[in-house]
């Protein structure tokens, strides 16, 4: 199964690679300035250019942010200006926030930005040193970095749907059901039934008013996932984000994470095929219980919470 597990691995950056064309593989480089082509053609006619800059303000109900952006090489100097950008994206950003992004332009001329990130250095340097910790580990530990039951999670930096870090750290002393999902999946079976349960947990876990319960879901295509498009899939199925964190970031460190999780993930052309599984770690972190597929309840979940 590790055998099989880390090949597969291997596979999915391959597959990362290859799809690179259809994805923005720019989040890799938390740590430093995005310095990604200035234009790539798609085969829609659209032109996507790296941009970098800084919001100046929000207009949620216009779906539009206005940005001071640096020159976006190829297309134009720097400038002020505004941007449609998705849902998401409207409610996760803030004033004086830095960012990098794609300017997405039509052949039409309309524009948007999408994958969009946050880019200050506080965030660029907490998540660069989270990935490169996390990769240490996982290489130090080689063939034995996957976590079996009754061993502790590892550390992880990440970001979740607010664009907020978050490191393991703040989940000690809670009780955590983490899984991995991806918001594009396209196996009704397998990420949605997965959220679906663990929204059923969550509300379990409110009606029998158990405190210090935090549910998780790290992202399996970071690529795709950023904090915007988490905040849009978590709100567009009503789901309560006091204690339930959608979490992304770099690609390397979820790659890692797969790997020490023992969850297989691997692209198909643009097909992100991947096992499930679906944790339960206690409050000093240790893992208590573990479900592999979907054949699982949240209420064989919730049982043990209240052990
Ligand atoms: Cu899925």
């Amino acid at each position: 199964m590790k055998t099989y597990a880390r090949r597969t691995l291997g596979l999915i950056l391959a597959g990362l690679i290859l799809t690179g064309a259809t994805g923005c593989d720019r989040t890799e480089k938390s740590g430093a300035a995005a310095s990604a082509p200035a234009v790539a053609a798609r085969a829609d006619g659209a032109e996507r250019y790296a941009l970098t800059g800084e919001v100046l303000s929000v207009n949620e109900a216009g779906k539009a942010i206005t940005v001071r952006h640096d020159e976006v090489k190829g297309l134009m100097p720097a400038m002020t200006m505004d941007f449609a950008v998705s849902g998401g994206d409207v409610r996760v950003l803030k004033a004086g926030q830095h960012i990098r992004a794609e300017l997405v332009r039509e052949k039409n001329g309309d524009s948007r930005l999408e994958k969009i990130w946050p880019d200050d250095q506080a965030t660029n340097a907490a998540i660069a040193a989270g990935a490169r910790g996390l990769r240490e580990d996982t290489m130090t530990k080689g063939k034995a970095a996957y976590r079996e039951m009754g061993e502790a999670i590892p550390n992880f930096t990440l970001l979740d749907q607010e664009g907020r870090v978050i490191t393991s750290g703040r989940f000690r002393g809670k009780t955590v059901m983490l899984n991995f999902i991806f918001t594009r999946c396209p196996f009704v079976d397998k990420c949605p039934a997965a959220t679906l349960k663990m929204m059923a947990a969550q509300k379990q876990v409110k009606a029998a008013a158990l405190p210090n319960i935090e549910l998780i879901s790290i992202t399996l295509d970071p690529a795709y996932d950023t904090p915007g498009i988490l905040k849009e899939y978590a709100a567009v199925r009503g789901i309560d984000p006091a204690n339930f964190s959608f979490l992304t970031g770099p690609e390397g460190a979820i790659r890692d994470l797969l790997t020490q999780f023992g969850v297989v993930a691997e692209f198909e052309g643009d097909l992100l095929k991947h096992s499930l599984a679906t944790l339960l770690i206690d409050p000093t972190g240790k893992i208590i219980h573990r479900a592999d597929g979907s054949g699982w309840e949240p209420e064989e979940f919730v049982a043990k919470m209240k052990k």
